[in-house]
């Protein structure tokens, strides 16, 4: 069920934002649980644009910052904080497809408690949850969106921005391999790269910055890793105890999954991960035509067609498997 993309309402929103973006002074941003590249990337771009503008800004974070984007710029101001808003506050959702996380960090928030919430995402589900919805499933990244808007505005990017934005549609792509990935893409990382974004660096930094005790890490992975369904399915897993034992953060498990998925034959790729309480996280991975957020969204979670993610509430690895089984065929 694919949104109908409308330019000309498109237009008019891509508008309305920046004019607030221009008229507000208090903004407070946010992202989904557990970051990726495009959650960092579209988060900080923003923080980047309302610093150089001298707005009131803060982000509403309660997460660990991937050790993969500690060179973004101002990730350094990232830490536990839940700022306090009010009627004047402007609240910015990035690359979340539902109030979830808003009702999360303020529990019994009311219409009165803040000025307005923008909603920017890219997840074909979104539940246009905003008071003004930038919705567009196709955009490869929430960077994508953001540079668009920025394109179609004449809001100038800086080198800073740039490297977010990329940051975000390099590793939302996966790497320029998801079918989200177009020339419209390939153009947005074009100009970044002529505004003096070196994908080199980026790219050392986001894919191979990983600490030595990964190693261990991937090879209990690699021999946890089970095929099943004939070849299709390939799946593995990851204990607390394993990033315990290994001074690892949870983030070290983060692009493991593409390793797994790329052997022949696989249709689908899951990691199982376990998280503080015990239960699983799955993240699913396509590596065919098979669309795995609908997977993901018969589990309550979500996500694109080639990358998407639900939680087992169940502590049993293998009732959580075979849920996930059962579902595939
Ligand atoms: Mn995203």
């Amino acid at each position: 069920m694919r949104m109908k993309f409308n330019r000309i309402k498109y237009k008019n929103i891509s508008k309305k934002v920046v004019e607030i973006i221009n008229n507000e002074e208090k903004f407070v941003l946010f992202s989904h649980k557990k970051p990726d590249g495009d959650a960092m990337g579209s988060v900080l771009t923003m923080y980047c644009l309302f610093k150089k503008m001298n707005k009131n800004v803060e982000v509403a974070w309660d997460d660990e910052v991937p050790y993969q984007f500690t060179f973004l710029p101002y990730s350094n101001i990232l830490k536990k904080n839940i700022p306090s808003i009010d009627s004047n506050t402007v609240l910015i959702s990035l690359d979340n497809s539902s109030k979830d996380l808003i009702n999360l960090l303020y529990p019994g928030l009311k219409r009165e408690d803040y000025k307005l919430i923008i909603n920017i995402d890219h997840h074909y589900k979104n539940t246009e949850f905003g008071d003004i919805n930038l919705v567009t499933p196709d955009a490869s990244s929430v960077t994508q969106i953001l540079y668009n808007v920025f394109k179609e505005n004449d809001i100038e990017i800086d080198i800073r921005m740039a490297e977010c934005l990329y940051t975000g549609l390099v590793t939302d792509s996966g790497r320029f391999q998801y079918i989200n990935t177009t020339a419209q893409s390939h153009l947005m990382a074009a100009e970044l790269i002529s505004l003096g974004v070196d994908p080199i660096k980026i790219f050392r930094k986001v894919f191979e910055n990983k600490p030595a005790e990964i190693l261990n890490l991937y090879n209990s992975m690699i021999s946890r890793a089970k095929i099943s369904k004939k070849g299709s399915f390939i799946y593995s897993y990851v204990l607390q105890d394993d990033l315990k034992n290994l001074n690892l953060p949870y983030s070290a498990s983060m692009n493991f999954i593409n390793m797994i998925r790329a052997i022949k034959n696989v249709k689908f790729a899951s990691v199982f991960k376990q998280e503080k309480d015990g239960t699983y996280r799955v993240s699913l991975r396509s590596s065919s035509n098979v669309n795995v957020s609908k997977i993901a969204y018969v589990f309550g979670g979500g996500g694109h067609p080639m990358a998407a993610g639900y939680h087992c509430k169940s502590k049993n690895l293998v009732e959580c498997v075979t849920q996930l089984e059962d579902e595939l065929y």
